[in-house]
């Protein structure tokens, strides 16, 4: 193992933790009950910082400041260019402040620094300027209708949001949800996961220095089943945007038509698979695979956790995805030259663990690894299973772990029926030179992402979300606007009124 786990990586001090509180109403504050909860280092299982938990009564409160700052508050009336402009400060902000950011992402959540600075914060700020360019770009349409009258619509923003975040991509998460939310001209009240509040927090601060105003961001940190149910079912929250499990998803669900039938959009997930035929140069598709299901620890909703490879070059590409995987280095997510942190917490470690244990009773064949590694922290080994069979668990439930399921396949049909076969059905790959292959297959799946000879293409452009129990609703593009906007029928007569 690559890299040292104690602490920090030679040489790289990590911040000071300078925010800890709930951001409620433009202002760091305790939570109401006082109570604090740990965030801790997955690279050592250490505590990094006590931090405010929030319950149903700081909700509250977060949700009358959002509520006051729709209602009443300069966000929503001021013009789409003004908006787009303070967004534009944000991202500004952000980007000098990138350094300390992915290293708050990196303690807290175990993911690779170089990767947070160079890739993963920069895609959020890139979110954050697609949507300020787009705030003053929000059109209705004319309508001609029938007889005497005519109309238009108009967009207007749907009021308070509540985004439910989770822990895997703290900061890009963020953005993805609060960047649209924010420019269409809503107020949010963001619920980060409990293993990740560092990042969030310091995001609230710099939008305060941006120049949002008091109430348009809030950010409760604490526990789903408090923080986050709470938000869900408020009766004053309009929509409620949530990436997380299919099981909290349904309670998610359940809060709003409980409640008052609010918005929901839901992203939960994927068991993606990637299908590489015959024709692929099998170096490439290794590459390629290998970095779809051990990229950032697996740990990713759209990890290609499933691979298909044509019985053509079958052995020739289990052969090499095993040294492949044996190369991919796992150790402290400091470590320039690491590939692979640790996951991140002990439950998620756990529950890798054991669906590793369930390969191998269901009877897969263990390639590589498939252990943890290290003596202390979350660390497990980049493990491949062969001779996956559909039922199996592993090949059914998202792990959401540096867990390869390897399946030999014929025929393209035979390709599509299986990587259609299970609940998901977020993304999909596909390697192969033939254009009538590719073409085929991906329009054969169905899955909201699907990438040719490429993976893990993100753009902040290309609308991103689930078919099947993956969830629905878009985020990404302009969709994921329209997701907090409402449509207004405004008529009129077009010579004298009837009345
Ligand atoms: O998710 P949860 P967990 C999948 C992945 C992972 C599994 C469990 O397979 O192994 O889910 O992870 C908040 N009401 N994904 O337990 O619980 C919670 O506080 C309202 C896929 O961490 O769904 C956190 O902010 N909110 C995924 C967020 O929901 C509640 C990313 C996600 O946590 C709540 C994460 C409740 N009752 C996990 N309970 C993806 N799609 O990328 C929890 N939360």
């Amino acid at each position: 193992m690559a890299g040292s786990q104690n602490g920090s990586s030679e040489g790289f001090k990590i911040p000071q933790i300078k925010y800890t509180k709930l951001f409620i109403n433009g202002e760091f504050v305790d939570a109401a009950s006082g109570k604090v909860f740990q965030t801790r280092d997955p690279r050592t299982g250490d505590v990094i910082a006590n931090i405010a938990e929030g319950d149903k009564e700081d909700v509250d409160l977060a949700v009358k400041a959002a509520r006051e700052a729709f209602d009443h508050g300069p966000w929503p009336r001021m013009s789409g260019y003004a908006r787009g402009r303070i967004l534009y400060k944000f991202a500004d902000l952000i980007e000098q402040h990138i350094e300390e950011l992915a290293a708050l992402d990196g303690v807290d959540a175990g993911k690779l620094f170089e990767f947070g600075k160079e890739v993963d914060i920069p895609t959020a700020v890139r979110m954050l300027r697609y949507y300020a360019s787009a705030a003053d770009k929000i059109h209705g349409e004319t309508l001609k209708l029938n007889g005497e009258y005519q109309g238009y619509t108009l967009k207007e923003p749907i009021g308070v949001v509540g985004a439910i975040i989770p822990w895997n991509f703290p900061s890009l998460i963020f953005f993805l949800k609060v960047s649209p939310a924010l420019a269409a001209g809503c107020t949010v009240v963001v619920k980060p996961a409990e293993q990740t509040p560092l990042s969030a927090l310091f995001y609230a601060s710099l939008a305060k220095e941006a120049g949002i105003p008091d109430g348009v961001l809030n950010v409760i940190t604490g526990f789903g089943l408090m923080a986050g149910a709470a938000l869900a079912s408020h009766m004053d929250v309009d929509d409620i945007t949530f990436t997380g499990s299919p099981e909290v998803g349904r309670k998610i669900m359940a809060a709003s038509a409980s409640s008052n039938l609010k918005t929901v959009s839901l992203e939960l997930g994927g068991k993606s698979p990637v299908i590489i035929f015959d024709d692929a140069d099998v170096d490439m598709a290794v590459d390629l695979a290998r970095a779809a299901i051990f990229f950032n620890k697996g740990e990713v909703c759209i990890a290609g956790s499933r691979v298909y490879v044509q019985e053509g070059i079958y052995d020739e590409f289990v052969k090499k995805s095993i040294e492949a995987a044996k190369s991919w280095v796992v150790g402290d997510p400091f470590d320039p030259v690491v590939n692979m942190g640790p996951q991140i917490d002990k439950v998620q470690f756990e529950r890798v663990l054991k669906y590793i244990e369930y390969g191998k009773n269901e009877g897969a064949t263990l390639l590589t690894g498939g252990k943890p590694c290290g003596d202390k922290g979350y660390y497990i080994e980049p493990t491949i299973f062969a001779n996956v069979k559909e039922d199996m668990k592993i090949a059914q439930d998202e792990i959401f772990g540096p867990v390869m399921s390897l399946m030999k396949f014929k025929t393209i049909e035979e390709a599509i029926e299986r990587a259609n076969s299970t609940k998901y059905g977020l993304a999909a790959g596909i390697v192969t030179k033939d254009l009538n292959i590719a073409n085929r297959v991906s329009r054969s799946i169905r899955a909201g992402t699907i990438w040719i000879n490429c993976y893990f293409a993100v753009d902040p452009d290309a609308p991103f979300g689930g078919y099947k129990m993956s969830g629905f609703g878009r985020d990404q593009g302009m969709n994921a606007l329209e997701k907090y906007l409402q449509v207004k029928s405004v008529i009129t007569p077009i010579y004298n009124s009837p009345w």
